[in-house]
């Protein structure tokens, strides 16, 4: 049984990989990457449920694959939830990580210390070719440093120091990160739903 990953962000495909062996699905997985002749869908949902069922459609559809899709973001307290579904373009150009965390860093200049709080936001979608759908959401709350610590992870984990953590995402190893973030939260509530749809 092979079921694609609907995404071209190599940081998510890392943890996706990560996460998912650690839940020991009988299942190959399979990389957008194989197939670049399929076009990037238009995120024009509002939600990031709606974004991440866009994406496991349009490349169920187009390889005939079971795919999962992620889409997430930042959603800041003050800020009323954004970046949230923009948070990859947030400063301009899609995927420019350290232009969009150092734009969030001035936006969020006066605001003082206990009113940082902010949580990443995590869809994961299961489309199956026939238009069978699927989604659960994950979060991981935190607040927000006044500058980046860390090199690990990406986007915005230098920032984000989650509840009861005295480091930031960054700075978590990838297993830490995994077993408490979003994406994990997430993609471990799919893996019932993987194994019931496809029988793995
Ligand atoms: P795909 O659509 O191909 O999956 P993408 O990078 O465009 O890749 P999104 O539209 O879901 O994905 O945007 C996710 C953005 O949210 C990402 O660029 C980061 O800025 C932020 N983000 C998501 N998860 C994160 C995490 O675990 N740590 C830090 N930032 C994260
Ligand atoms: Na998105």
């Amino acid at each position: 049984q092979r079921l694609i990953l609907a995404t071209r962000n190599a940081n998510k495909v890392s943890e996706l990989r990560a996460i998912l062996k650690g839940a020991g699905l009988s299942v190959e997985l399979v990389g957008a990457e194989e197939y670049p002749e399929v076009p990037d869908v238009p995120e024009t949902g509002v939600t990031f449920a709606e974004n991440a069922l866009l994406k496991a459609h349009a490349l169920a559809r187009a390889t005939g694959l079971p795919a999962i899709a992620d889409d997430s973001g930042l959603c800041v307290d003050v800020l009323g939830g954004v970046p949230g579904i923009f948070s990859a373009r947030w400063a301009g150009r899609h995927g420019d990580d350290k232009a969009n965390l150092d734009l969030l860093l001035a936006q969020l200049a006066d605001i003082t210390d206990p009113h940082r709080g902010a949580h990443f936001a995590c869809a994961a979608a299961l489309a199956l070719p026939d238009g069978t759908e699927r989604v659960v959401e994950g979060r991981l709350p935190g607040t927000l440093r006044h500058a980046p610590a860390g090199t690990g992870g990406f986007g915005y984990d230098p920032i984000l120091q989650p509840e009861g953590e005295s480091r930031t995402c960054a700075q978590l190893t990838p297993e830490e990160k995994n077993a408490i973030s979003h994406r994990g939260k997430a993609f471990r509530a799919l893996v019932p739903v993987i194994r019931d749809l496809l029988g793995a």
